[in-house]
């Protein structure tokens, strides 16, 4: 196996968390004076946008300018169209931005300027959202029409794991379509260092009678129960998860034989509660914190086993030290 570039690094967030790496054949070393990160190297993968193992640990930090002493972070993203092959059967007209389901992982400091130049080439009229806190003109529920574009420049605040989305009506119909991503706003105080990871769970009306026919995490349905997310055994694992599920009204989140530590909407730097399972409402999102004791395979999954069965379902393997 080939070790990492420093440019995968890089495009992880982890070398601007302020530490250096080394690699090591088949992992990647993050050292840091108190610990030590292990990620595992992941299996080749195509360049298909849509596969979800690029998106899990994949981390948009944009690019940098300095403007009157102030750190901008500017984002280009572009609405389209694009046919997700969602399993062997179905093939749907996902509308995305950049090309993904869910679209970029937009992440910035508290208190970064954030500028989002927003190109619209989707056929329909269609916007981004923010959540977050910014004035109402950035707020992203006027329409953008087909081959127009506008710019989104706020401060990124407050800390947390938010979200952004298309908000042109019917906005279940725009979201479920794949218009939402994850915007996450970290704190000045840094985190532990942690393998940090990325679950978007979304459901597709495939034959619009809104309701859901299939269900995913991080697009594709099933696709970390067919190729599991590889973990190492005792690494603190982050996992930053987003409900961007319409029509349910809400989905649970359970993880086997574990519990993990539940930051809410990502505020605080101390967990609030330890459990198994949680539920979330539509644009609910945590982050949650875990390490598993034992090497093995462990599934994650909604318990509303209906969803589960649909395609919203995964696996973690554990690799052994
Ligand atoms: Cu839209």
């Amino acid at each position: 196996m080939k070790p990492w570039t420093r440019r995968q690094i890089l495009k992880w967030g982890l070398i601007g968390a302020g530490v250096t790496s080394a690699a090591i054949a088949g992992q990647t070393w993050i050292r840091q004076s108190t610990s030590r990160v292990r990620i595992p190297e992941l299996p080749e993968t195509p360049t298909d946008h849509f596969n979800p193992m690029s998106v899990l640990r994949d981390f948009e930090s944009g690019t940098i300018k300095q403007e009157n002493g102030r750190t901008i972070r500017e984002f280009e993203i572009v609405a389209k169209n694009s046919t997700l092959q969602l399993n062997s059967a179905v093939s749907f007209v996902s509308w995305n931005f950049n090309d993904r389901v869910p679209g970029p992982t937009l992440r910035a400091t508290e208190g970064d300027r954030i500028r989002v130049i927003f190109r619209n080439q989707g056929g329909h009229s269609h916007s981004m959202h923010f959540h977050g806190t910014h004035p109402s003109e950035m707020d992203g529920v006027k329409p953008i029409r087909h081959g127009k574009e506008t710019i989104y420049e706020f401060e990124a605040k407050p800390s947390g794991v938010h979200l952004y989305h298309c908000h042109i009506a019917p906005v279940t119909r725009h979201i479920s379509k794949g218009l939402y991503g994850m915007f996450i706003v970290d704190p000045r105080q840094k985190r532990p260092p942690a393998d940090e990871i990325i679950l978007v769970m979304g459901g597709y009306d495939i034959n619009n009678d809104n309701q859901n026919e299939l269900y995913a995490f991080n697009g594709i349905p099933d696709y970390y129960l067919d190729h599991p997310i590889p973990i190492y055994q005792n690494q603190l694992v982050r996992l930053y998860l987003l409900n961007m599920i319409e029509f349910d009204a809400a989905a649970t989140f359970h993880i086997h034989a574990n519990l993990f530590q539940v930051y809410p909407t990502g505020r605080t730097l101390t967990p609030t509660l330890e459990t198994d399972v949680i539920t979330m409402g539509t644009a609910e999102r945590h982050i949650l914190e875990f390490s598993y004791s034992y090497p093995g395979e462990y599934m994650f999954h909604p318990h509303q086993d209906a969803i589960a069965e649909n395609g919203c379902m995964g696996m973690f393997k554990v690799i052994p030290l």
